[in-house]
């Protein structure tokens, strides 16, 4: 694979697998994919959700909140979830299925207490950054591949930042499982890759 693409596996932790506290349906199936198509590529990076045990995202962290609602915080939209990623701890750990051999870069994210970040480029306060773009540019990666989990949360809005950027931007579609909560979230944020030309493709393809 030429040496201006790169693969960026998202959050293949624990804690978003089966068994884990956030998990996504059959998370872990997409492994051996991963395992692959990691071999492919000359750059690899993979993200971890990465969360301080007082993150904002939490909803034990919000007295009469529960899991799923929606809050907003600092006039940002978060959605509560069940305590996930604690950094350091084992639901955080790569599942250990997921070959890290070839692997350039481990890049975490969410470490803020106050700020989410869904993106591998951004948290969600669309400010602050977290440096991939610019390691990325650096190498002369001119298109960027996403798999991972979840498909509708942080592989989405990874791809989405990614193509804003001027990344081509692919999503290995059988290399990724998503939440799809609110139900049918899967198939809107697939049509709005579509619409922003993000190519949504199989690992067949490749
Ligand atoms: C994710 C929800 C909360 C993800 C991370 O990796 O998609 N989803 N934190
Ligand atoms: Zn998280």
């Amino acid at each position: 694979m030429k040496k201006n693409k790169a693969l960026v596996i998202v959050d293949v932790q624990n804690d978003f697998c089966p068994g884990g506290s956030l998990a996504v349906p059959e998370g872990d199936e997409i492994i051996p994919l991963i395992n692959n198509l990691s071999l492919k590529f000359k750059r690899v990076v993979a993200t971890q959700d990465w969360h301080p045990r007082n993150h904002v995202s939490f909803a034990v962290n919000h007295p009469g909140k529960k899991v799923y609602d929606v809050i907003k915080y600092k006039g940002i939209e978060q959605v509560l979830w069940p305590e996930h990623c604690v950094s350091g701890t084992s639901g955080a750990d790569f599942h250990t299925n997921l070959n890290t051999e070839n692997l350039n870069l481990i890049l975490r994210k969410g470490t803020n207490p106050e700020i989410d970040s869904y993106s591998a480029f951004q948290e969600n306060d669309k400010k602050t950054i977290t440096g991939l773009e610019g390691y990325l540019k650096n190498l002369n990666v001119r298109q960027t591949y996403f798999c991972g989990l979840a498909l509708d949360y942080c592989v989405f809005y990874s791809a989405m930042d990614s193509i804003k950027i001027g990344f081509e931007t692919y999503v290995i579609i059988d290399g990724t499982k998503g939440i799809d909560s609110p139900e049918g979230n899967i198939d809107k944020v697939l049509r709005e890759m579509k619409e922003c030309d993000i190519k949504i493709i199989k690992s067949s393809d490749l």
